[in-house]
């Protein structure tokens, strides 16, 4: 069987996840699904990269040790993937024990190869990044970040030998023309090597950063956080002796954004080689997503927070947005009103009006039911089941590619060749004729395998519209049970089946009123005030000792679907149960942040004694539980 294994970059645990971050992970979750249609063996790797320099600031900013810290924003992310409907096999956390007892193993085996040495290094130091900086990477002699001149420091260091492998490099990627791929990239890379590479100094005294991977043969040393972070990738393969290793990683695809080139491009390759194992086969790179034409910064508020999008606009468009907008490798310009202009234009009125006019008219003519193909196909006829199946044959081609864009309008030229093919052969004006019931049949049948194979092929980019149209059309299969050999074939309906009408898959937005929408407040029920709680005064309220709590441990209540008990450090420890498990798994909620109730007379609850109250939000079906915006000290009065 074929396999196929990609990953996304390890996110930095420093900020809260945004649009790019949700990109590149939904490109490696289309290239997942579309390897598992085609009836690959995938593995699919994401995870959070948590030590160094960074994460150690932004831990002492917040008030916290590293490792909650780590534990709390390393959560969001993983929260994250699921609601994106990302289909990773494993999650992986550079604090995680496995990954220390790799990186330790690969420093040790390297070190044992003469390929890291010991040496002063006296070079430009830049106090605000604690980092060296080479005289090319500065801008006008500053550091680009701080811009500030940076002062001559001496220190003994950690090096890893990664000028010996410069000219391997070079001959593998000249060898290979797609390891770096697109070419502007790989070009890049090659400029680089032009010049000579310099080795790579791996270590950090630890008086200096002590949030990081000990050195196996120096402790008084930890590990640049660049040497740790690269090789979860073969951590989550169980290397040196796991049977994953062996079957993924000569198959290995790692995605990144262009900000992260030199590290992937350059020292992974290095260090893989060093180790003594051949190199990943492809290096996927993309552009990155730009807001008014520039960066996303907090400091402006142009942060795009994935779950504010797929709130409003629904998770489908979202995705479908991303992947039909960006040419993978170039840069591309988020707005809202360009996400609503596709989602109203290719989803609602191609995509969404194909189906339910579709539908509508197998109820109408053929109550509901799928019908016959009745008649020999004719001209129209075949040209729009070629039309679907060169559709299906592009995403074959295109995928592996990276060319998602390209998929997706032969898809759409599929949807828009149906919608046209209902105008031209008006379906409503044979019905009127029982000479030509037969005719009817074939054109309804041909329209209703149209909008099946579009929920096949659309399944990578769009599972659950996929598994949604699928399911009215009387199919039940989940989206990656699909299979491309058994499903993207033309014919396979089974006639009287029943399909279901429904509601529309994607209603069209208007964006003046959703931002409209977005100012007012919710409307409370006809004639009800929205506050109906009698008014308290101040000291009243105050009587009330809400704290913030780290959950530390939780775990189910036996014999009971809706409890979970936890035990939430807010300064001391509190068990406390909450009822949240229909919800929260432990898993998710451990290591996240909660306002208790500290003060409320101990009860217990299905035998299990609860000292606090944690508070939620419900929504209908969501229930949320109340988080600080920002990570706190445990135990903080929230008041
Ligand atoms: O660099 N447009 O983590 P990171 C598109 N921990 N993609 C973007 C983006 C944008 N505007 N901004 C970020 C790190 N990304 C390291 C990686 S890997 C061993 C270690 C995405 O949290 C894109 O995938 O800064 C980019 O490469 C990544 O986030 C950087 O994430």
């Amino acid at each position: 069987m074929d396999r196929f294994y990609v990953s996304t970059p390890i996110y930095y645990v420093n900020a809260e996840p945004h649009i790019g971050h949700a990109y590149t992970t939904i490109v490696a979750d289309v290239l997942n699904r579309f390897h598992l249609l085609m009836g690959f063996k995938t593995f699919f790797l994401t995870g959070t990269d948590e030590h160094g320099d960074k994460i150690a600031q932004a831990a002492q900013e917040a008030g916290m040790d590293p490792k909650s810290y780590a534990d709390h924003i390393s959560g969001l992310f993983r929260d994250l993937w699921p609601r994106l409907n990302i289909s990773n096999d494993r999650f992986i956390r550079t604090t995680d024990p496995d990954h220390i007892r790799v990186v330790q193993y690969v420093l040790q085996k390297v070190h044992d190869a003469g390929d890291i040495y010991f040496s002063t290094y006296r070079g430009l130091y830049c106090v605000g990044c604690e980092r060296f900086y080479t005289e090319r990477e500065l801008v006008d002699g500053k550091c680009p970040d701080h811009d500030k001149e940076p002062v001559e420091r001496e220190e003994a260091n950690y090096f890893f030998r990664m000028s010996k492998y410069q000219d391997w490099l070079v001959e593998h990627i000249e060898a290979n023309p797609d390891f770096i791929r697109p070419e502007r990239y790989r070009n890049e890379v090659l400029a680089f090597l032009r010049e000579p590479l310099e080795d790579l100094c791996i270590s950090r005294p630890v008086e200096r950063l002590s949030w990081g991977i000990p050195l196996p043969f120096d402790h008084r040393y930890v590990t640049y956080v660049w040497f740790d972070a690269l090789i979860n990738y073969i951590t989550a393969l169980d290397y040196p002796d796991g049977p994953l290793f062996h079957e993924f990683w000569p198959v290995v695809q790692h995605t990144i954004a262009k900000d992260i080139l030199k590290p992937h491009g350059i020292y992974w390759p290095t260090i893989i080689r060093a180790v003594g194992i051949t190199p990943y086969r492809h290096l996927n790179v993309h552009g990155y997503w730009k807001i008014n034409e520039g960066k996303m910064s907090k400091s402006k508020g142009t942060v795009v927070r994935p779950l504010d999008l797929v709130s409003l606009y629904g998770l489908d468009a979202f995705r479908y947005f991303l992947l039909r907008e960006m040419v993978f490798g170039l840069d591309a310009g988020f707005s809202e009103e360009a996400l609503v202009q596709r989602l109203n234009s290719d989803l609602a009125n191609d995509l969404g009006n194909l189906f339910s006019r579709t539908l509508a008219m197998t109820a109408r003519y053929f109550d509901g039911k799928v019908p016959p193909f009745d008649t020999e196909p004719d001209d129209m006829d075949r040209e729009l089941i070629a039309r679907t199946e060169a559709a299906a044959q592009q995403l074959t081609r295109e995928v592996p590619k990276l060319n998602f864009h390209k998929a997706l309008v032969s898809i759409w030229e599929c949807i828009n060749a149906a919608n046209r093919y209902i105008d031209h052969t008006a379906p409503w004006n044979l019905a009127r004729d029982p000479a030509r019931l037969g005719r009817l049949k074939t054109l309804i049948r041909n329209l209703l395998e149209v909008n099946r194979m579009v929920a096949v092929l659309i399944a990578p980019f769009m599972p659950s519209t996929a598994e949604t149209m699928l399911h009215r059309l009387g199919i039940h299969k989940k989206s990656l049970e699909l299979r491309f050999d058994t499903d993207a074939r033309w014919g396979i309906l089974i006639e009287g089946t029943t399909v279901d009408k429904g509601e529309s898959l994607f209603p069209r937005v208007d964006l003046q009123q959703q931002k409209e929408g977005k100012k007012e407040r919710p409307k409370p029920a006809a004639g009800k005030p929205a506050v109906e709680a009698p008014l308290i005064d101040f000291d009243l309220f105050k009587q009330l000792d809400m704290r913030i709590g780290t959950v530390k441990h939780a775990e189910r209540v036996p014999r009971s679907d809706r409890l979970l008990k936890l035990v939430v450090d807010i300064g001391e420890e509190r068990q406390v149960v909450a009822g949240i498990a229909q919800t929260h798994s432990p898993e998710q909620i451990v290591g996240k942040q909660v306002v208790l109730v500290a003060n409320l007379k101990p009860a217990k609850l299905m035998g299990v004694e609860s000292r606090g109250m944690v508070l939620a939000v419900k929504d209908g079906d969501n229930l949320c539980l109340l988080t600080p915006e920002k990570p706190v000290r445990p135990g903080q009065p929230v008041s």
